[in-house]
């Protein structure tokens, strides 16, 4: 049986604050046609797909941030886009933040399938930021204040043909996001993301921001033999330059595909999942080669346990 999936990274341009869920949605049902007429069956959206970056603002009260959130999926505003890509037989990735009906905020990520049914759900792990204002950056990074921590792990569904796997931005830097899905077979790693061109928490020249982006999705690609799609929100945000740079990767760590603009742009990929195995039977062949007697401190620690000083060594 062929397992061959026609991936589109289908990145956006800037989501201006006051921009509306329909106009968001219909610039996405937009590449979704496009994937549709170059064969595409799953697409791949950004993370916050359905609204600007709104951690980067400040408000003392969370609850004024709720019109951000989605307290259900799809919602009036969001069914045409389920709608679009089930007419074109089309599976998707969509990000967007989630409001419970018991008042949990989540950034999410969700799986659907190619007739429009949500088969996975993803709740971003590795939150980055701060969770007070910050009076020393040109704008704020406050994910820590209106999310929490996701509460479902790093799950994988069987979508497509293959084992599929979600992750949300920041997690992509993250060795231990790749590993915990690839120990449960993912052959594609799937995420979204937004980032600003620069680090506002110290100084970084701007141009190591694209170098990991790339460098963390390519390196993770490779060492979990997996293919890796990376969507950005992109372009200038409301005076926040997001970098592009959405990519899809195969398992040797490879670009095979990548934007050339920071605006609303498909790329797409016929992608063989087969290739995923070579890797994952050979040097990477995880029950032939890991060591677990020797990690146990990756689950048993968060910080570093530095070793005895010299001198405490010597006694
Ligand atoms: N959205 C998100 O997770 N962005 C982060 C920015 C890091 S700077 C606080 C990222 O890892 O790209």
């Amino acid at each position: 049986m062929s397992r061959i999936v026609t991936i589109g990274a289908a990145q956006l341009g800037p989501i201006a604050p006051d921009e509306s869920r329909a106009s968001a949605v219909n610039r996405m049902i937009e590449l979704l046609k496009q994937a549709g007429d170059r064969g595409c069956n799953f697409v791949v959206f950004p993370e916050l797909a359905l609204t600007t970056f709104f951690p980067r603002y400040y408000e003392e009260d969370i609850s004024r941030m709720d019109h951000h959130f989605e307290r259900e999926m799809p919602g009036p505003e969001t069914r045409p886009l389920f709608e679009a890509a089930a007419e074109r037989g089309i599976g998707f990735y969509l990000g967007y933040a989630e409001l419970t009906p018991d008042g949990h905020r989540y950034n999410t990520a969700i799986l659907v399938d190619e007739t429009g049914k949500i088969t996975g759900k993803y709740r971003k792990v590795h939150l980055p930021g701060h969770s007070e204002y910050d009076p020393k950056r040109p704008w704020q990074h406050l994910e820590k204040r209106y999310f929490e921590p996701g509460d479902l792990g790093f799950g994988v569904w069987r979508q497509h043909g293959g084992i599929i796997g979600m992750a949300i931005c920041n997690d992509r830097r993250w060795p231990e996001t790749y590993r915990v899905m690839s120990l449960k077979g993912a052959e594609l790693i799937v995420l979204g993301y937004n980032t600003p061109d620069v680090n506002t928490s110290a100084f970084e020249p701007n141009h190591l921001r694209m170098f990991h982006n790339h460098l963390t999705m390519q390196a993770n690609a490779y060492m979990n033999s997996a293919f890796v799609v990376g969507v950005a929100k992109a372009g200038m945000e409301d005076g926040c330059m997001l970098i592009g740079g959405s990519c899809i990767i195969q398992p040797s760590g490879e670009i095979v595909s990548q934007v050339s603009s920071v605006d609303d742009e498909l790329i797409t990929y016929s992608a063989d999942l087969d290739l995923a195995r070579m890797g994952k039977e050979t040097v990477f062949n995880f029950a032939k080669h890991r060591r677990i007697e020797h990690y146990g401190n990756i689950t048993a620690q968060t910080g570093v346990e530095l070793p005895p000083e010299l001198s405490e060594a010597a006694e």
